[in-house]
């Protein structure tokens, strides 16, 4: 598997947990899945929808990234997700986050393998 494609899984995807996160949900997943190693990564979304599914995103037209390249996608519908940002005043290590679900289309970056690589919105 490319590096890319791991990292997006390790990053962004968060599929078993179906119940509304609590207060603590990014506070321990960001740690949990390194995000918080080097510095407190500012934003990160999960998505709790299946691989199968957030992979098939991959096959809807392609539009432009906020990167300017072409190899973006926008699901069709609606996916469950959480929200991840830093709070003001949180300082590394100590990273804390506000968490916010939503439910809303997303935006991916797929490599040439058709998998997604980046969350870009
Ligand atoms: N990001 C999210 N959700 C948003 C906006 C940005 O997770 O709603 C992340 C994705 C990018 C990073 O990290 O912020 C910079 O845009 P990634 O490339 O590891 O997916």
């Amino acid at each position: 598997q490319e590096s890319g494609a791991r990292k997006f899984k390790q990053q962004h995807m968060d599929s078993n947990s179906r119940h509304l996160p609590n207060s603590n949900y990014c506070n321990k997943m960001m740690k949990k899945r390194k995000m918080t190693v080097d510095a407190c990564k500012p934003v990160n979304t999960f998505v709790h929808e299946s691989l199968t599914d957030v992979k098939a995103i991959c096959n809807q037209r392609n539009i432009r990234c906020k990167n300017g390249q072409n190899n973006c996608h926008k699901s069709r519908s609606s996916m469950r997700v959480t929200d991840c940002r830093l709070t003001n005043g949180s300082r590394h290590p100590n990273c804390k986050y506000r968490t916010s679900p939503a439910k809303r289309q997303i935006i991916v970056a797929c490599d040439k393998n058709r998998v997604p690589v980046h969350l870009d919105a």
